[in-house]
């Protein structure tokens, strides 16, 4: 057998990807940014090429696909789809949480669980990578329905999860009141407190301390590392922040605490700019406890103002962090960031940036931190949840808060000294992509072709 230029396999595999995978335009995305990053590890590495591993890599270990029936408040029942992608276990457990969005689909569901092999390699933590969730839409439901949704979707999950198997946590639409229905239903079926099946708890029965903050502030910290290596800092300003949901709201108050001023937020009917900067207590209630839409926030907070649909991206200041969706960031709103002066992008949504916008930043000379490495400071408190549970104890909240602020400075400095090691100084693509990849082909390369 002759080895492959590493030219020849990267199209190989990336063919093979989009004629199996040619209706789901998420997932081929999220692919393509990957292989278009890889030539040097492969020139490198040529046994990983030999031993398939990329050609295994890009197709999930297992793909659940399920029925989720319930019962809505008027007595109607109701039929929504269920997911668990299993994508690759060879550095732990399958790893990553659940999503509940109306656009949720398998392409949406493959493309997040793709990234999550990087995102949980580039931790450190030993964990492997999945994701799932349903196309059930919780805005406007009542609690009752929500508890009924999750009853029914972990009828099925259930078989397929545990502590040393797979462990869901939140995303989308799935926070600490999602997360306790599960595990509720979770220890129903089994007759198990198995704390460890479930990351994202509430503090008093399992759950980490700043497992709710750590995303947003983790996205922070790596911005701030990744500054401070250019000489520069968060202090004195502008962010713009998109999203006001668990990343969006613990990135504002993170960035505040550094001496930044956040004054955006978003959702999907519109977005606020606020620019005595966002009071996070006021932000807090209108979506926190009240699950208010955000003109709320405007209506009253004398210094903000409303804008009903467009864009959080037509505002410009030095900083941005987007932390809503997918794809919420193109090549307009880059170019109109860039002429506004922006300097630095730090992804706390996974893929918010357009390939395009992404190209247009690292043009343009502005430093820009992915998602898999800039927001995995969500997953790695997970890991130090399942630790925890693991050993019956619990850490203080200094204690979590340093542990999840070394954990960020770990991973920008390995995804930085990758991206000089494959010829890219600064380019944190290649870096993560590279540092990730790596890992991940090592365990599979020493674990045989299964
Ligand atoms: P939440 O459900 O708490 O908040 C999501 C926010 O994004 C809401 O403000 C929501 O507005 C907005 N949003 C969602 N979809 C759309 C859309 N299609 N168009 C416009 N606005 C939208 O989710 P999270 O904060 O947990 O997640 C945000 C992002 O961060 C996601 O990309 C997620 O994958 C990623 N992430 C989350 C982690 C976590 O620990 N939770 C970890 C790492 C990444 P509305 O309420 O109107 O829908
Ligand atoms: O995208 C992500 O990393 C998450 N939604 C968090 C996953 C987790 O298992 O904590």
């Amino acid at each position: 057998m002759t080895t492959p230029t590493p030219e020849f396999h990267l199209r190989t595999v990336a063919e093979t990807v989009a004629s199996r995978s040619a209706a789901e335009p998420e997932f081929l995305q999220a692919v393509n940014e990957v292989l278009e990053t890889l030539h040097p590890v492969l020139a490198e590495h040529p046994e990983f090429m030999e031993a398939g591993v990329l050609d295994r890599l890009v197709e999930p270990e297992r793909q659940l696909i399920f029925r989720v029936p319930w019962t809505d408040d008027s007595g109607q029942v109701r039929v929504n789809r269920g997911y668990r992608v299993q994508f690759n276990s060879a550095l732990g457990p399958y790893k990553g949480g659940l999503r509940f969005h109306p656009s949720v689909n398998l392409s949406v569901v493959k493309f997040l669980g793709f990234e999550q092999i990087f995102k949980n390699a580039l931790t450190s933590q030993r964990i492997g990578g999945g994701k799932g969730g349903s196309d059930f839409d919780p805005s406007g439901k009542s609690d009752a329905e929500v508890m009924r949704f999750c009853q029914s979707f972990m009828m099925e999950l259930v078989h397929h999860i545990g502590e040393d198997t797979d462990i869901p946590a939140g995303d989308i639409g799935v926070g600490a009141r999602e997360i306790g229905y599960l595990f509720g239903q979770y220890r129903r079926i089994t007759q198990r407190y198995e704390s460890g099946v479930l990351t994202g708890k509430g503090v008093g029965w399992g759950g980490a301390e700043v497992r709710t903050e750590a995303t947003g502030y983790g996205a922070v910290f790596f911005a701030e590392e990744m500054l401070a290596r250019a000489g520069e800092g968060i202090a004195g300003r502008r962010a713009i922040v998109s999203g006001s949901g668990n990343v969006a709201t613990y990135a504002i108050e993170k960035i505040q605490q550094l001496g930044g001023t956040p004054i955006t937020a978003s959702d999907s009917s519109g977005y606020i700019v606020d620019e005595a900067g966002i009071d996070v207590d006021l932000l807090k209630q209108v979506k926190e406890v009240e699950r208010a839409r955000i003109s709320v926030y405007a209506d009253r907070r004398p210094s903000a103002r409303f804008v009903s649909g467009g864009s959080v991206w037509e505002v410009t200041g030095e900083l941005a962090f987007p932390c809503a969706t997918q794809n919420e960031l193109d090549a307009n709103h880059a170019r109109s960031l860039v002429a506004g002066g922006l300097r630095a992008v730090a992804e706390g949504a996974n893929m918010p940036t357009t390939p395009e916008a992404v190209e247009i930043f690292q043009q343009a000379g502005v430093l820009f931190a992915p998602g898999k490495a800039a927001n995995a400071g969500g997953v790695a408190t997970s890991a130090l949840e399942m630790r925890q549970n693991a050993a019956r104890s619990r850490w203080d909240r200094d204690t979590s808060e340093s542990r999840l602020h070394d954990i960020m400075r770990d991973v920008h400095n390995s995804t930085y000294e990758a991206s000089e090691r494959y010829g890219r100084p600064g380019d944190y693509v290649l870096g993560a992509n590279s540092a990730a990849f790596v890992t991940v082909a090592q365990a599979m390369l020493a674990q045989g072709v299964i």
